[in-house]
C-alpha cells in the first residue's frame, strides 16, 4: 500500500477543536490494544479549556471495549464524559460511574455495532480510529484490534485518523474486516472454522470523509499481569482437568474444540495450565482477546491458531510478535467484534467459553460486572455473547475474595448477567461444579460440595437444605444475608439465617 499524501496532517489539538459539546464519538479500541491516544487527550484538555471558560464540554465516548489512559483515564478527568458504552476498565471512570455522575450503558460487545448502525446510539458523528498505514483511496491497515472501528468509519459523518508509526505497516493481512448487512437483508456469516478468512485485509472507507491524520508514535498503554499464585494456577488445572475428562468421556472430540477465554489475570492462568496439561491437544482459539499466555503457547506449537478482534498483549510480547511478524500473521487473524463475538459463529464452531465470575450463587447465576449489587467492576464485556451460545459455558473463580471476607459463591447473586439457564460448569480453586442436567437442588448441593470454601460449606448448606418450599428452594428474606453482613460487619462469615 502506497502511503497517502492527500490528507490534512492535523496536530491532535487541532483534530480536537473540530469536536463540539455533546458530539458523539466512536474510538478505536478494543482493551487499551488499538485505542486512540493523541486525540482523546487533546479533546479531554479542550474540555478543560472550555470548563475553565465556563462553558458546557462533553462528548459521548463509544469504543470497541475498554481503552487506556490516554482515552478513558483523561476524558474521565477531565469530567467530559457525557455517556460511556459498551464496556470500562477504567478506575478514574468507574468511580464517576459509581457516583452516578456518568452514565454508562452495559452492552453486549458484540451487539454494539449493529447499535450504532440502527442507530440505537444516537448520530456518531465522527470516527477518531489508530491505524498503521492509509491510502489515498481511503484503505486503512488497522493496529492491534479491529473492536468496531470498521462500524464507526461507516456510520460517522467523518473520519479522524491517528496514523502510529509504533506499529508497522506489514500488519496489513493481519485482519479480516466483514460486516453483516442489516435486516431484513443479512444473510448467514460464511465462516466454519476459526481460521476461515470472509473478508477484506484493509479497512475501506469513502476517502472524502477523513478530514485528516494526527501523526502519532506511541505504544498501546497494556499492563502485564499478575504472575499466577497458588489460587489461580489451582484454578487452571482444575479447567484442564475438566476439559480432559470431557474428552475422555467422549463429550468433546478428541480434536477438540475451539476456546474462549475472557480477559484478566485468571483467565491469563487458565490458558497456561491449558497449554502445560499433556491431556489436552493442541487447540485453536476464537475468541475476543489474545493476551500474553497465548502468544508463549502459540511459539510452544500449543495453541494452533488465535481468532480474535484484539492483539491486548503487555509491551514486551507485543516486540515479541512484531519481530516474528510472519510466523504470527500465519497462525492469527483480528475480525470485527461483530464476528468474533457472534452467536451464530460461536453456536456453529462449538465454542468452549472460559468466563471469570465476581460471584456466582448456588443455583449457578452468574455476577461478573457488580460488586455487592451497586458498584460496577468492568461491564459484560463479551462474557454473554460466548457463554450464552457456546458448546460448554464454563464460569471460574476463586472461591472467596478480600482475604477471605467474601464469599464468591452465595446463597443468590446480587446483580445477574448469566443465568442459571446459560452457565453449566462452574470451577474454583475448591474443584469442578457440574450443573448440566441438574435441577436447583442438586445444583446447589454441587456447587456448595465442589466449589465453596469450607470456611462457608456449613453456613451455605443451611441456608437451602431445609427448605421444602418449591422448585427453587430459595428464601427471600434471607437470601441477601451474606451480602448484608459484610455491608455490616465487613465479613460474610457467621450469618445465622434465623434471625
Ligand atoms: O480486586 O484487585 O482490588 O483485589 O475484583 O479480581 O480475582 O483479580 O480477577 O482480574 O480475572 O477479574 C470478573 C472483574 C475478574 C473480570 C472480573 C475483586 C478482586 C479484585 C479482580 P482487587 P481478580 P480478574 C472478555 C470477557 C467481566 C467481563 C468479561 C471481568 C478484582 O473477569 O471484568 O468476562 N469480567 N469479559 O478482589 C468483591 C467479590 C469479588 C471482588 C472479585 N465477590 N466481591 N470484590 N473481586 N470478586 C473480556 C472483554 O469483554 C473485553
Amino acid at each position: 500500500m502506497t502511503t497517502a499524501t492527500s490528507y490534512p496532517i492535523l496536530t491532535a489539538d487541532a483534530a480536537a477543536a473540530l469536536i463540539n459539546d455533546r458530539d458523539i464519538i466512536g474510538f478505536s479500541g478494543f482493551t487499551p490494544a488499538g485505542a486512540a491516544k493523541d486525540i482523546p487527550t487533546a479533546i479531554a484538555q479542550r474540555a478543560i479549556a472550555e470548563h475553565d471558560a465556563g462553558r458546557p464540554f462533553k462528548i459521548g465516548v463509544v469504543t470497541g471495549a475498554s481503552t487506556g489512559d490516554s482515552l478513558d483515564g483523561e476524558l474521565a478527568r477531565a469530567n467530559a464524559v457525557l455517556f460511556r458504552t459498551p464496556y470500562q476498565s477504567d478506575k478514574f471512570l468507574r468511580a464517576q460511574i459509581n457516583k452516578g455522575e456518568t452514565c454508562f450503558f452495559d452492552m453486549h460487545l458484540s451487539m454494539l455495532p449493529q447499535a450504532a448502525r440502527y442507530g440505537f446510539l444516537g448520530k456518531i458523528k465522527y470516527a477518531v480510529v489508530e491505524a498503521a498505514a492509509v491510502s489515498d483511496d481511503g484503505e486503512i491497515v488497522l493496529t492491534t484490534s479491529v473492536g468496531a472501528s470498521n462500524t464507526f468509519c461507516h456510520v460517522a459523518d467523518q473520519i479522524l485518523i491517528e496514523l502510529n508509526e509504533a506499529h508497522p505497516a506489514e500488519l496489513s493481512g493481519l485482519h479480516d474486516i466483514y460486516e453483516p448487512l442489516d435486516p431484513p437483508h443479512r444473510r448467514e456469516i460464511p465462516l466454519y472454522s476459526c481460521g476461515d478468512r470472509i473478508g477484506s485485509p484493509v479497512l475501506k472507507v469513502d476517502p472524502k470523509k477523513i478530514v485528516g491524520i494526527v501523526k502519532t508514535n506511541r505504544p498501546d498503554e497494556v499492563g502485564g499481569f499478575k504472575e499466577p499464585d497458588e489460587v489461580t494456577k489451582q484454578i487452571g488445572e482444575n479447567v484442564a482437568t475438566f476439559l480432559a475428562g470431557e474428552i475422555k468421556a467422549g463429550r468433546i472430540p478428541k480434536e477438540f474444540l475451539p476456546i474462549q477465554s475472557g480477559v484478566g489475570n485468571i483467565a491469563n492462568a487458565v490458558l497456561g495450565a491449558l497449554g502445560a496439561n499433556p491431556s489436552i491437544p493442541p487447540f485453536e482459539m476464537y475468541s475476543e482477546v489474545i493476551q500474553d499466555s497465548v502468544i508463549g503457547l502459540m511459539q510452544s506449537g500449543d495453541i494452533k491458531f488465535g481468532s480474535a478482534t484484539s492483539l491486548t498483549v503487555s509491551p514486551p510480547v507485543l516486540a515479541e510478535v512484531y519481530a516474528n511478524l510472519d510466523f504470527f500473521k500465519a497462525r492469527m487473524v483480528l475480525r470485527p467484534q461483530e464476528i468474533s463475538n457472534h452467536p451464530e459463529v460461536v453456536r456453529r464452531l462449538g465454542i468452549i467459553s472460559i468466563n471469570t465470575a465476581i460471584e456466582a450463587d448456588i443455583w449457578g447465576n452468574i455476577n461478573s460486572t457488580h460488586v455487592m449489587g451497586n458498584n460496577l467492576m468492568n461491564g459484560i464485556g463479551g462474557s454473554g455473547d460466548f457463554t450464552r451460545n457456546a458448546y460448554i459455558s464454563i464460569f471460574t473463580c476463586p472461591s472467596v475474595a478480600k482475604g477471605g471476607a467474601i464469599s464468591t459463591i452465595v446463597p443468590m447473586v446480587a446483580h445477574l448477567d448469566h443465568s442459571e439457564h446459560s452457565v453449566q460448569v462452574l470451577i474454583t480453586e475448591q474443584g469442578i461444579a457440574d450443573l448440566r442436567g441438574k435441577d436447583p437442588t442438586e445444583r446447589a448441593r454441587e456447587v456448595v460440595d465442589k466449589c465453596s470454601h469450607p470456611d462457608y460449606r456449613k453456613q451455605l448448606h443451611a441456608y437451602f437444605d431445609n427448605v421444602k418450599d418449591g422448585h427453587t428452594p430459595q428464601t427471600l428474606r434471607t437470601a441477601f444475608a451474606m451480602h448484608e453482613a459484610f455491608m455490616k460487619n465487613k465479613d460474610m462469615r457467621g450469618v445465622d439465617w434465623t434471625s
